[in-house]
């Protein structure tokens, strides 16, 4: 048995290790604060703890996944994405049900989100060739969400649920916008079409390191930070 051991210079296994113990600490906080939460807000922190719980053993998985073969986990990568994702649209469905949101509402948001996905993992896997064509695709489908977020039925829908749900929505919206972008960042990186053909990266093997690492920044920022909005909403004076 070979003794596997992170190099200081691993940059991609450092992350996963680091990822695996913040979803870890993130989803313990979140389900041990759910006893002080007021009932209005309780399955709002709930979600934010099962979030950063599914990507705690994911992470668990990639990290030991790629210790081992020095590969990129790109299968549960996005197993794991499509499993939060969805459950970060029933996010902004939940904080604004009150204000009347529609389960339809619900469904259009995961079925973009699921476009987004399932697209972005044919052009990283089985279609590379096409990788440009497969992200400008799953592009279209992220920025219908933007736009349901910060124009469309969400923005409505906050701006009737109240000063601090109008808040916290801008915040998330925020997050969708410019967190979220990362993620395309790291696609250009590891896939061969690159922006456009022109390939950014030419040694596959770095490209697929860096792809791993922006991916694993981006997820702490998105999942332990979309909590953190959520968990903050829920603490605000007037609710
Ligand atoms: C917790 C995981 C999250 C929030 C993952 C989000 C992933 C994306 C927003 C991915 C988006 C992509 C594009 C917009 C184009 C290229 C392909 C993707 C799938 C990387």
């Amino acid at each position: 048995m070979e003794h596997l051991k992170i190099a200081s210079d691993n940059y991609v296994a450092f992350t996963f290790f680091i990822g695996t113990m913040a979803m870890m600490a993130a989803s313990v906080f979140f389900f041990f604060e759910l006893n002080n939460t007021s009932k209005k807000w309780r399955t709002s922190v709930l979600v934010s703890g099962l979030i950063t719980f599914i990507a705690a053993v994911h992470y668990y998985y990639m990290r030991g996944y790629n210790l081992q073969t020095g590969d990129s986990p790109t299968f549960f990568r996005y197993v794991d994405w499509i499993l939060t994702v969805p459950l970060m649209c029933v996010e902004f469905y939940l904080i604004t049900k009150k204000a009347g949101a529609k389960i339809g509402l619900l469904w259009k948001l995961i079925f973009a989100s699921l476009v987004m996905l399932v697209t972005g993992y044919f052009g990283e896997t089985i279609d590379r060739d096409n990788s440009v064509l497969w992200g400008v695709i799953s592009g279209g489908a992220y920025f219908y969400i933007v736009y349901l977020i910060w124009y469309g039925e969400v923005a409505q829908l906050a701006q009737n649920a109240g000063a601090q749900v109008a808040k916290a929505t801008k915040i998330l919206g925020w997050f969708v916008l410019v967190g979220w972008a990362i993620y395309p960042l790291g696609y250009i990186l590891g896939t061969p079409g690159g922006l456009f053909g022109a390939q950014i990266v030419s040694n596959p093997e770095t490209a697929s390191h860096y792809m791993d690492i922006v991916y694993n920044i981006a997820d702490a920022i998105n999942k332990i930070g979309f909590g953190l909005v959520i968990y903050s909403l829920s603490r605000s004076e007037e609710n």
